[in-house]
């Protein structure tokens, strides 16, 4: 394309897409988010960015998510997928910041130096999927992604509303064809297709019951599961609540985001005592479960449950099908409880990483393993298997010995059921109900398998977040200085303390994370840390207080 053809881009961009606001706005974990209104000219331009992409990817497709998952309504954000279904190589995310922050007189520039820089082929074609989550601004937003991709002459190919995952698995499909069919249709068939086979093979027994309540967090997910739930055939007793209706606001008091954080039940569910919620965050990629007992006290299992779960069960099945040669491993964050990290090394004797916030981290991580579990503490994860299991586990299942069939069979279904591309909290809500099922647990007897210790989460507004830096998958701190040997001393003081402090990759807040051997000894050392963060990084507002 000569570059004279450039002038479309100033053009949509003058015309439809300004650029209204000088706020610096940076490509952070899960891309850019913001407030709704500050992020048009954004998704126009990446679409652009979508674009060149796609042609430096040979013209294999690329795609788009609209959404700022479990923020609220007001929020908005928008995220590129790259050609396996994973998430924007890191690489590009100083781009995409450089791309997002010229004035519209520069744009023009800027996307043909960006163009030689990246070396793109503008002659080739170029396919860009966007999807967008059930935000009012989304829409539009969606609108100023395709007047991108089209201002640079590619295709544009909108989902409409669908999970943040789905968009991933259509994208990966589209791109590799031996992985499904890049559609929704196509997604429910092969994850929900793979749960139904698997359940003619495990009966229900034991204590495992079939109804499972839904939080959608009146957000996507629920709507899907909505759909979802018609083709069950009774497999799955589905009530789902907070689908958006009735005033329902996204993500508002409600999510896993907020069930995990607050450890509070969400609004808007009827409560049964020791009946299993699942509860989906607002783009249907984290998914996790609680329940309440008889004196309505929250029993949370979340991401490093589900985590140990899966493990605990595919490792069973690699027994039963003599892969002993496969090895697996899981992948945490510094979030993940100490109790679940003993449990995994000490238990189920699984090797476990650490590695920073963020999916892309984990994912990259897993990747090391012939089958990578990995997980988030908020709901984030999936299961990874590399080609070597693939094959290995296929030929099992064609050639082994009838036990060893058997458990290679539902290796295999597990496999299908599996979003490998992203967390998704649809695919790994069978996945929990498959393994629950297959070993006729209730949510109780999943708990037992270890005891969390009690945790504490809090923010602190500093004057910039970017004064703290950490180390060692951010479980330590290296600037301000003073910093990580105040949290030593105040984690000292407490038996089984431990805690962290890291400026978050979505917000501009520094985050707090603590635990200890009770409630109160987590809730005390979680803000005497936020007092020091406040002290020695230059906090703002009002001082953190202890709790009374
Ligand atoms: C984003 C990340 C999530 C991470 C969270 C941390 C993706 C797709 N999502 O939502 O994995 O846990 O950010 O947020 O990577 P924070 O940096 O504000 O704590
Ligand atoms: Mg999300």
């Amino acid at each position: 394309m000569p570059p004279s053809s450039l002038r479309v881009v100033y053009a949509f961009a003058r015309e439809m897409h300004p650029k209204t606001s000088d706020v610096f706005i940076q490509y952070g974990t899960a891309g850019f988010r913001t407030k709704a209104n500050l992020l048009e000219h954004v998704v126009y331009r990446m679409g652009l960015l979508a674009v060149i992409r796609s042609r430096v990817k040979n013209g294999r497709t690329i795609g788009m998510m609209i959404t700022a998952s479990h923020n609220l309504e007001p929020d908005n954000g928008v995220k590129l997928v790259d050609p396996d279904g994973e998430m924007l190589e890191q690489s590009w995310e100083e781009i995409a910041t450089r791309l997002a922050n010229v004035s519209d007189n520069d744009l023009e520039s800027t996307t043909e130096q960006i163009i030689k820089q990246v070396n793109a082929d503008m002659s080739l074609k170029a396919s860009v999927f966007i999807g967008m989550d059930t935000r009012y601004t989304s829409p539009r937003l969606a609108a100023a992604a395709s007047n991108g991709v089209i201002a640079l002459k590619g295709t544009p190919r909108e989902f409409g509303i669908v999970t943040t995952p789905i968009l991933h698995y259509c994208v990966k499909c589209r791109n590799d064809n031996t992985y499904g069919i890049p559609t929704e249709e196509g997604y429910y068939e092969k994850i929900v297709g793979a749960f139904k086979t698997i359940r003619q093979k495990l009966p229900v027994f034991g204590e495992y019951n079939t109804t499972l309540y839904v939080d959608g967090a009146n957000g996507v997910g629920g709507k899907k599961l909505n759909i979802i739930r018609k083709s069950l055939d009774g497999e799955l007793d589905l009530q789902l609540f907070n689908l958006g209706g009735n005033g329902g606001k996204l993500n508002l008091n409600c999510g896993a985001d907020f069930v995990k954080v607050s450890q509070k039940q969400p609004v808007g569910v009827e409560h049964v005592p020791y009946q299993r919620v699942a509860s989906l965050d607002g783009d249907g990629d984290r998914l996790v479960y609680y329940y309440l007992d008889d004196k309505e006290n929250m029993h949370l299992l979340d991401g490093d449950r589900i985590a140990t779960l899966l493990a605990s069960y595919i490792a069973e099945l690699l027994k039963g099908a003599e892969a002993g040669d496969l090895n697996m491993g899981l992948v945490q964050t510094a979030y993940a409880n100490g109790a679940s990290t003993r449990y995994i090394t000490e238990e189920l004797k699984v090797p476990v990483t650490c590695v920073k916030t963020g999916v892309k981290h984990l994912h990259h991580a897993a990747l090391s393993y012939d089958i990578g579990v990995y997980f988030e503490a908020n709901g984030h994860g999936t299961v990874i298997y590399s080609d070597k299991a693939k094959k290995t586990i296929a030929k099992i299942a064609h050639d082994g010995e009838p036990e060893q069939r058997k458990s290679a069979q539902l290796l295999l279904n597990l496999i299908d059921m599996t979003n490998e591309t992203v967390g998704d909290a649809i695919s790994d809500l069978f996945l929990v109900e498959t393994v629950l099922c297959a070993r006729g647990l209730h949510a109780r007897q999943w708990r037992a398998a270890y005891a969390d210790l009690p945790c504490r989460q809090l923010k602190v507004t500093v004057q910039d977040r970017n004064a703290i830096a950490t180390t060692d998958a951010e479980r330590r701190c290296t600037a301000p200085e003073g910093l990580q040997a105040a949290v030593d001393a105040l984690a000292g003081k407490y038996a089984s303390g431990r805690a962290f402090v890291r400026p978050s990759g979505t917000e501009d807040i520094v985050r707090v994370y603590a635990e200890a051997d009770s409630q109160l000894a987590a809730d005390k050392l979680a803000a005497e840390v936020a007092q020091a963060v406040y002290e020695l990084a230059g906090g703002v507002g009002e001082r953190p207080q202890l709790p009374a």
